[in-house]
């Protein structure tokens, strides 16, 4: 067995990463968060119409980033969602290796644990290392970062890197206040793709 616990003193803070990708991201990024924590982080940093946040659909945020990482080949495509989110969908990942979009970056917020039901332990607390299995998988940029001086060498290839990459950023097991975006998927689908393709988006 390995210590579930070490999340808690991890030094990065899931907001503080979030609002620096976000801030650092620009005009032309579009963000897909997974359910649970990552919603409230990018929310926190800055809610707008270029983040399209997943209320469900657990394993959904990798492949639809995919989806519209392939759609949108002029667009750089940032997904950010948890560890538990990703092993849910881990077929995904290879998926991602198929289709090779260079223009997707996958971050991982790994926390560990199962925020949003209870902090429970998941495996990456234990022996399961996703960048390992996303380069396995074939995806051609992987890497962990754990400290904030690894997340500014790695903000650069994170944000316009040749990709498709995954990024596992380990953050801090932490219970943050809900910083919640708005719950009315149709009216986020209209803003992303309102935002996305202009008023036509919609019609
Ligand atoms: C199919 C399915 N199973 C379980 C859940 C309940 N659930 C919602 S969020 C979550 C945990 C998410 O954990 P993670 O993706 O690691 O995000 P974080 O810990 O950063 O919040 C679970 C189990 C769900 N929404 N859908």
């Amino acid at each position: 067995m390995t210590d579930s616990s070490r999340a808690d003193s991890f030094p990065l803070h899931r907001r503080d990463i979030a609002k620096q990708i976000f801030d650092s991201g620009g005009e032309n990024l579009l963000i897909v968060t997974g359910l649970g924590s990552t919603n409230w982080d990018f929310t926190a940093a800055g809610d707008c119409e270029r983040i399209f946040p997943l209320w469900g659909a657990m394993g959904g945020a990798i492949p639809l980033g995919l989806g519209l990482a392939m759609a949108r080949p002029e667009k750089r495509v940032l997904v950010a969602t948890g560890d538990a989110d990703t092993l849910m969908g881990l077929g995904s990942l290879t998926t991602v290796a198929v289709q090779m979009p260079d223009n997707l970056t996958i971050t991982v917020f790994d926390n560990e644990r199962y925020g949003e039901t209870g902090m429970q332990a998941t495996a990456t607390a234990h022996n399961a290392d996703i960048a390992a299995i996303a380069a396995a998988s074939g995806i051609p940029v992987t890497g962990t970062i754990r400290d904030q001086e690894e997340m500014d060498t790695a903000l650069p290839e994170v944000l316009e890197g040749r990709g498709p990459a995954v990024f596992v950023i380990k953050v801090r097991a932490e219970k943050l206040p809900f910083v919640l975006p708005p719950k009315d998927g149709a009216y986020l689908k209209d803003r992303f793709r309102i935002a996305l393709l202009g008023d036509t988006g919609i019609v």
